[in-house]
């Protein structure tokens, strides 16, 4: 019986790599998206672009309970990933209330209609390191105690309580990856990285002339998302529900990110680089690192990038498209 999947998400980051590797798989893989993204489909389709005729995508959004219940009653999903979210820590600051209203209720309506409509699906919810936030313990495992520091890591906490409580009230194969952060070429431009390795490749073909970022020193434990979604996938197939720790268990600062990414250009940040401190945020959170340890045990799940080669192919990707899309201008 060939399996069905749905993704929450699947225009994002995330999303792409999961659908990728759930059809690798040989699964059937539905999506949610917005309907913007559907009438706009070059421009916030674009990261699932080469697997449109492989997958089906449904209108829905996390605002509509109706929306969400509609999709899950189309189709008898084996398994369901939610990583529709607003991701973005510094732009939970700006708007908490959005942020609050779409992760907390998103993920609720999310688990109602299961509950209602489809019991027996087994659910992965996105939860997030930044609900360790200012931490209890160094290295962070399952068993470390949250302390979040943004509205972002707020909802991701609540997401997380609403995911186990669906657990343990109903019974449903429901659980959490505490994921660690995880990046790629096609991560959006307004993370660290990806800002970092855009703007070197603007700054190599002569399109921008500095970048400007806020503190410097900030540490992150910096995985792969192609990785990180292949532990995604191994936590639906237990036996017995269970939340995972991801991550690389290894930290690297803004400036070592941004020390090799020009590097990798024939560069030297330090010619460049800018501090704003409209950037910083009015909470960070302290030194965030993984212990994946029970994912290496029992879902033998390991990284396969170093932190080198993940900045090389996040640069290399960049000056290429730089490259093309000055080739195309006239
Ligand atoms: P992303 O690139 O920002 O993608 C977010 C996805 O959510 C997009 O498909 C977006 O759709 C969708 N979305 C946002 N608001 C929505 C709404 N109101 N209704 C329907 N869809 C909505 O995020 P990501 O990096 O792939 O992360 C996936 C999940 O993992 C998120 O829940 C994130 O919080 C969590 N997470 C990420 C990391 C990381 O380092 N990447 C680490 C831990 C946890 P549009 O394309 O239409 O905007
Ligand atoms: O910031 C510092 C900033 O926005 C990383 C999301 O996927 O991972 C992500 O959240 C660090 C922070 O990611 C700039 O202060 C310095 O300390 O790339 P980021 P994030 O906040 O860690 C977690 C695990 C998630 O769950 C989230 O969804 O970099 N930093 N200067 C900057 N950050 C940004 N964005 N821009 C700067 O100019």
């Amino acid at each position: 019986m060939v399996k069905k999947a749905l993704i929450s998400g699947i225009t994002g980051q995330d999303g792409s790599y999961l659908a990728e590797h759930l059809l690798g798989l040989g699964y059937e893989v539905h999506g949610m998206v917005r309907r913007v993204a559907l009438e706009d489909p070059e421009r916030r389709v674009g990261r699932i672009s080469h697997l449109l005729d492989k997958i089906v995508l449904h209108p829905a959004s996390l605002e509509s309970y109706a929306s969400i219940f509609h999709v899950i009653s189309q189709h008898d999903f084996d398994e369901c990933y939610h990583l529709a979210a607003q991701s973005f820590v510094a732009e939970s600051f700006a708007d908490g209330f959005s942020t609050m209203a779409t992760n907390i209720n998103g993920t609720h309506y999310m688990l109602t209609a299961l509950r209602e409509l489809r019991p027996r699906c087994r659910f992965y919810f996105a939860g997030s390191s930044e609900m360790f936030g200012r931490v209890k313990e160094v290295p962070q495992r399952e068993t470390t105690p949250f302390y979040p520091r943004s509205p972002y890591g707020i909802s991701k906490v609540a997401g997380f309580h609403l995911t186990t409580n669906y657990r343990e009230a109903y019974g449903m194969f429901c659980l959490s990856g505490i994921l660690f952060n995880h990046e790629g070429p096609r991560r959006g431009f307004e993370f660290v990285t990806r800002k970092i390795t855009s703007t070197v490749a603007r700054i190599k073909f002569g399109m921008a002339s500095e970048l400007r970022l806020g503190n410097l020193e900030a540490r992150r434990d910096w995985g792969h998302a192609a990785d990180f979604v292949r532990a995604m996938h191994l936590m639906l197939q237990q036996e017995e529900p269970e939340d995972f720790v991801i991550a690389t268990g290894e930290t690297h600062s803004v400036r070592e990110f941004c020390e090799l990414a020009f590097a990798e250009a024939g560069l030297d940040y330090r010619e460049y680089v800018r501090i704003d401190e409209k950037f910083y945020r009015p909470a960070e959170v302290d030194l965030l690192v993984g212990d994946a340890s029970r994912a290496r045990k029992k879902l033998n799940w390991q990284p396969t990038y170093t932190f080198q080669a993940l900045v090389r192919e996040m640069v290399q990707a960049d000056l290429k498209a730089a490259e093309q899309r000055l080739e195309a201008k006239p």
